[in-house]
């Protein structure tokens, strides 16, 4: 998409969020049909929607603020996570309904130059980069957590890769020229709490974090606008990191000369500063960080717990990695309870941050239950932990998966 074709398609968009607001505000639930969930505290099943504008079939937590979930076979088809089912989460209901891009206007203010003012045109005006990332929720896999904590109870697809399309915020936050002494960005978004005085949803990077040439404001996923509710106009992307930091509908930077100390990074989304951020359910004593980087995952796509196999015959086997905060190095599967592993072949490589396609084939020696197992090493050699982390914020959760497969007689 040219400059222009972005800026004209983004006009004649304007009356599907029109339609869009009705629904946002009285947020109908009818449910199209029900999932299974396999989450140890429940809900055994939650309803599957299509209410939600610009979104095909998703798993329905909440309505408003929207937490919808990706129902999990999406993943198997391609490792680029379509839009209309791209997870969405929001901490406050208070969320812009349309968007009028010719008034948009994003603002750079605070320890800089110049106080900044982009419209949408100088945005896309700027040099285009493009990169794959993963956008996992802090919370991803939450609704696995044992004991159980609070919080959504999401199970694993509170996650999706996608190429974003924008700008570096380097070069932003060039064109206003940072001033020494500058030690963080702050990032702002047009949404906003229901309640007076409640905090508004804000998070900061470190100002060499920020001006990595990595970190970008995107305005197209997939080649195509944001959905609103994925951050129309333009979101931060932070490759490698949780998307708590990947602020939607971002029209406002904040530059500070101090640590930011609002309730975002201070008293929310903090993780045990431990190996795996685990620790004992009751255990004290330890130090709390803001979460930060991704730690590697990987998932099976083509088999779950329902799957049933014939003995001796060849079974392909397919799933997902990402690496974290790097590539995937490798991703080996088990059969024998993690004695042996077998190398898996990966699919092509999209980018260091995004999904990566990893495929074998298995025979089921014996009649029975066959359990597999799929664990990714990534590029700085950090591997997947046999038990589950645990904390009480349900942050980071990470273990090597497992699926039970019914063999039966050839
Ligand atoms: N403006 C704004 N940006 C936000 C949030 C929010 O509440 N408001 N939530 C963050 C969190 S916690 C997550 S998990 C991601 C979800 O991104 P998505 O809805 O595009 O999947 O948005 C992040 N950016
Ligand atoms: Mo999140």
């Amino acid at each position: 998409m040219s400059s222009l074709e972005w800026i004209n398609h983004a006009r004649s968009r304007r009356h599907v969020l029109q339609a869009a607001a009705a629904m946002l505000a009285a947020a109908p639930a009818w449910a199209d049909d029900v999932v299974k969930l396999d989450l140890p505290g429940g809900p055994d099943e939650r309803a599957l929607t299509t209410a939600f504008p610009e979104k095909g079939q998703m798993i329905l937590q909440r309505t408003r603020p929207p937490l919808l979930e990706t129902p999990f076979p999406v993943f198997d088809r391609d490792v680029f996570t379509p839009n209309d089912q791209f997870f969405v989460r929001w901490h406050w209901g208070v969320i812009p309904e349309q968007i009028d891009v010719a008034a948009f206007r994003l603002t750079v203010r605070g320890q800089v130059n110049q106080l900044l003012t982009l419209s949408m045109a100088d945005v896309l005006a700027l040099p285009r980069v493009e990169l794959a990332a993963v956008n996992q929720c802090s919370g991803n896999s939450r609704g696995l957590f044992q004991p159980r904590v609070s919080g959504g109870q999401w199970a694993n697809g509170a996650m999706g890769n996608a190429k974003w399309t924008g700008v570096r915020l380097r070069d932003v936050l060039d064109r206003a020229g940072v001033k020494a002494g500058a030690v963080a960005a702050r990032f702002n978004g047009l949404d906003e709490p229901v309640v007076d005085g409640a905090p508004d949803f804000m998070k900061s990077l470190g100002i060499d974090h920020a001006r990595d040439g990595e970190v970008m404001l995107a305005y197209q996923m997939n080649g195509a606008q944001l959905p609103l509710l994925n951050g129309f106009p333009l979101r931060l992307i932070v490759p490698g990191w949780y998307s708590t930091y990947w602020v939607k509908m971002l029209n406002d930077i904040e530059v500070l000369d101090a640590p930011d100390e609002n309730y975002w990074m201070k008293a929310a989304y903090l993780i045990p500063d431990t190996p795996g951020a685990s620790v004992k359910p009751g255990e004290t004593g330890f130090n709390n960080v803001p979460i930060n980087r991704m730690v590697p995952r990987s998932f099976f796509t083509n088999l779950s717990d329902a799957t049933t196999i014939r003995r001796d015959a060849p079974v392909a086997v397919r799933g997902i990695a990402f690496g974290g905060d790097r590539g995937v190095a490798r991703v080996d599967l088990s059969a024998d309870g993690g004695k042996t592993w077998l190398n898996t072949t990966l699919g092509r490589d999209e980018g260091t941050y995004g999904f990566r396609q990893w495929t074998a084939e298995v025979r089921a020696p014996a009649s029975g239950v066959l359990t597999l197992m799929a664990r990714c090493t990534n590029t700085a050699g950090v591997v997947q932990p046999s038990q589950p982390n645990w904390n009480s914020g349900g942050f980071m959760r990470n273990v090597i998966e497992s699926v039970h497969l019914t063999v039966r007689e050839a």
